[in-house]
């Protein structure tokens, strides 16, 4: 009898039919959200889960699941599991890092491109038929080439973002929790440290990249965004919650900071409302790692990981390594 694992999202078919080879399958092909309910049903008797962020393990969860064992993530952002429940209740917990980082990269300068050059704006206004002549004025827009790039969080997606300024002829500064060595500035492009306030007041086009913690909710507030260019754009490819959407709003209604290009939100999929009626804004949904091999590879990743933990190899991304010292498994 193969050990039973809930795969709780819909994924590749060609990952499940791998997964199938070592597990049996519990699939969600409907992509249903389950609730917390439906979720300690379903994992009842169960292995593992395959999951994405929208699955939250907590102690809540896993106190009514003592057969379960490992919870591996497709995505690089673990704020949907609690890591000290899951060593507390002796739970593998695994995401997907790397694969995803270059076609994360693509898609913020895609949101800041189309955001300093207004292309979903200015498409919406053709599209509704309001084109009746060439006009020297019309949707003026920031330049990229030869202007300062902020990033707020360089980790490995920060790094591959500032990369691809080269290309621009952009000077990259940067913020981040502590400052990278030397090596790693190089390869992010000779991207320059500077405290978090000079960053905001200096940087033409700001990206935000840092994971989502209770530290870093509303990273980006009133004040943050009160100390930007009247000209600068911002974009957010990290997590909802780390800008604090109202206040957001609130600046890009009057004009403090010029345009957001937005992946994510906080309550995403019900976005507050204020963003809709509002020009200078390009909103996407929660789509930045999604190109087609990205997401195979994220998923075969999520596998790999739930592979290694059944056969007792420790996880490649295991995430709470100290669950380990827990586990007789392991010792
Ligand atoms: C995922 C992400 O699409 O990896 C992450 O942290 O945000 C995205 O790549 C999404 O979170 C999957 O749940």
């Amino acid at each position: 009898m193969k050990p039973k694992l809930l795969v709780a999202r819909a994924i590749a078919p060609e990952v499940l039919q791998s997964l199938s080879n070592c597990f049996e399958l519990e699939e969600n092909q409907a992509d249903i959200i389950f609730s917390e309910s439906e979720l300690v049903s379903r994992l009842r008797g169960k292995f593992g889960m395959l999951c994405t962020s929208s699955a939250k393990v907590d102690g809540s969860l896993l106190s009514q699941l003592p057969e379960l064992k490992v919870v591996a993530t497709i995505a690089v952002g673990y704020d949907n599991f609690d890591l000290n429940a899951c060593t507390e209740y002796g739970v593998l917990a695994t995401n997907a890092p790397d694969v995803l980082n270059e076609t994360t990269a693509d898609f913020a300068w895609a949101l800041m491109m189309a955001t300093a050059r207004r292309v979903t704006e200015s498409e919406h206004w053709l599209r509704a038929g309001k084109w009746e002549k060439w006009s020297y004025n019309a949707f003026l827009g920031a330049d990229i080439h030869g202007t300062t790039l902020g990033i707020l969080g360089m980790g490995r997606i920060g790094r591959a973002i500032a990369r691809r300024a080269r290309g621009f002829d952009m000077q990259v500064i940067y913020h981040n929790r502590s400052r990278l060595d030397k090596n790693l500035e190089l390869e992010a492009g000779g991207a320059t440290y500077v405290e978090k306030d000079v960053l905001l007041r200096t940087a033409d086009h700001l990206i935000v990249v840092v994971p989502y913690s209770a530290e870093a909710r509303h990273l980006i507030g009133a004040d943050e965004l009160a100390l930007m260019k009247p000209t600068a754009t911002l974009v957010n490819i990290a997590r909802g919650g780390i800008v604090d959407d109202a206040a957001l709003i609130q600046s890009l209604r009057d004009k403090k900071i010029a345009a957001a290009g937005l992946d994510v939100f906080e309550n995403e999929p019900r976005l507050n409302p204020g963003f809709l009626d509002l020009n200078n804004v390009v909103l996407t949904p929660h789509i930045a790692s999604a190109s087609h091999r990205t997401r195979l590879a994220m998923a075969h990743k999520a596998a790999e990981n739930l592979v290694a933990a059944l056969e007792r190899r420790v996880p490649p991304n295991l995430l709470n390594t100290d669950v380990l010292s827990r586990l007789q498994l392991w010792n």
